[in-house]
């Protein structure tokens, strides 16, 4: 088996760092030596195949983005990255492993619509990948399904409070799922917006003339995420199951949540980049109708600073566990034109599924979050809360050997200048809702399961390399 040696940097765990050689052995992690360890009596560096320095570098797990939608359809049209461009960006980005999501489409079989998410996937990725399953509706053929694919290693759904007539379920279909979920040991992952409030104030405002993508913003308000984030919770302590909130935008949805963790209820929140950085008036709110780029759902939120403090505080408390994407890349041309004269047909998602690492380190310079936390919501969490943590998210003897080597001292600029020219991103996109970030810190070296992905500014993967993850349910199941 190949020996692989990253010697010289710092080892970057969720509790805590150390100066350690890595010693990785075909597909797994070997060992963690402390430096000039002599104890197995070679010399490890010359008898590897491959020796990393990792001098004045963070070494650290590949990251875990548990929430992606290459080829989502969405508005007649479907997300633009397909597993083999998003997973290619994803490697660039020291994402090693995505959970994506099936989708059954209204009147389609659950155990179809998986399968069609298999074929798109397989012999396509170039990291690993897992799959949740959206559940467009809840039936008693679904609830049998819901126990057929925790068995075959999908175990967590995502439902809908939002989408009436495409993913909507009503509160008696979200109730009677959760009441399985709490039997058969999955999660539910909750769209937590009102989807029947929204839709009534869409209406009101097409009705006025208010059609730019700003009033996709001021449509989708923090009421209309925080009554259901509540809901949400309520139904599921009716149930006795577990929850996990997914993009989760604004601070009052977030403190009703965190409240229901202080009583002790076992319920999670995940946020994403662009609730962090990106507001409702800068970015929605750009001339003519270039905030199409940043119509996504939970929407970004006015006064968004004030939103943006009390989320990074969520992250340092806990109640919010996770950072994800919600990598839902559509370019502007074409597809984001479908909501000329009419935002509610502008398809819904910003790509960022290359950028997370980046951006959430970025917290890390700026003060807001620690090292090891960086670490514990890119990497361990993600893993662990969807029954990944024995292989993924760990840097540690027996796990996948996914590391990577993150230069605190290179810069990474994010972007596609309005000009076309120099794209230094690279999904599948015409476009960056991250134009003219610069990030004090870069993606070095990328390994996956021990084949090296990225070096040197390179990519070295290949489409097939990635393999599907059958998941364990969730570490944080009790
Ligand atoms: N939100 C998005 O922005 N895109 C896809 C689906 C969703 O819930
Ligand atoms: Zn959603
Ligand atoms: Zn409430
Ligand atoms: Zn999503």
């Amino acid at each position: 088996m190949a020996l692989t040696l990253i010697t010289g940097g710092t080892v970057v765990g969720p509790t805590g760092r150390s100066r350690a050689d890595v010693l990785l052995d075909g597909e797994q992690v070997a060992a963690l030596l402390r430096p000039g360890d002599t104890s197995l009596g070679v010399d490890l560096a010359s008898v590897a195949q491959t020796v990393i320095d990792a001098t004045g570098k963070y070494v650290i797990p590949g990251a875990v983005d548990p929430h992606t939608h290459m080829e989502l359809p969405f508005g007649g049209t479907a997300a633009s990255d397909t597993f083999e461009t998003g997973t290619r960006a994803a490697a660039w980005g020291g994402t090693t492993t995505i959970v994506d999501f099936a989708v059954q489409r209204t009147g389609e079989r659950v155990q179809d619509s998986l399968a069609a998410w298999f074929a798109k996937a397989e012999g396509n990725c170039a990291v690993d990948y897992g799959f949740h399953q959206i559940l467009g509706g809840v039936d008693d053929d679904s609830l049998k399904a819901m126990d057929e694919l925790v068995a075959e290693g999908i175990t967590s759904f995502k439902l809908f409070m939002a989408y009436p007539g495409v993913f909507y379920s009503d509160d008696g279909q979200i109730l009677r799922a959760m009441q399985k979920a709490a039997t058969n040991g999955s999660l539910v992952m909750m769209h937590a917006e009102n989807g029947i409030a929204i839709d009534v104030l869409v209406r009101q405002a097409l009705d006025r003339g208010d059609t730019a993508p700003y009033f996709h913003g001021t449509t989708r308000p923090w009421e209309t995420e925080e009554e259901a984030t509540h809901r949400a919770i309520m139904l599921a302590r009716l149930a006795g199951a577990p929850l996990y909130v997914v993009h989760m935008s604004a601070k009052q949805a977030v403190a009703t949540l965190a409240r229901a963790r202080d009583d002790g209820w076992n319920v999670f929140g995940e946020t994403c980049p662009q609730y962090l950085y990106l507001s409702l008036e800068e970015q929605l709110g750009a001339p003519g109708f270039e905030g199409a780029k940043w119509v996504c759902s939970t929407p970004l939120r006015s006064r968004a600073e004030e939103h943006q403090e009390e989320l990074w505080r969520y992250l340092r408390t806990g109640d919010l566990s996770v950072v994800s994407t919600d990598h839902c890349p559509f370019c502007f041309k074409e597809q984001k034109e479908l909501g000329l004269g009419d935002f509610s047909k502008i398809p819904n998602g910003i790509g960022g599924v290359e950028h997370r690492l980046d951006l959430v380190y970025q917290g890390v310079v700026d003060g807001r979050i620690s090292l090891e936390r960086w670490v514990e919501l890119c990497c361990t969490t993600p893993a662990r809360m969807f029954g990944l943590g024995d292989r993924k998210g760990v840097l540690a003897p027996g796990a996948d050997a996914d590391v990577v080597v993150y230069d605190p001292a290179g810069h990474t600029s994010i972007g596609y200048p309005s000009d076309g020219n120099g794209k230094t991103h690279h999904m599948n996109m015409d476009h960056s809702a991250w134009e003219g970030f610069e990030i004090d810190g870069h993606v070095d070296v990328v390994i996956s399961r021990g084949t090296v992905l990225i070096t040197g500014g390179q990519y070295h993967g290949h489409p097939g390399h990635g393999r599907y993850l059958r998941r364990s349910t969730s570490a944080y199941l009790r």
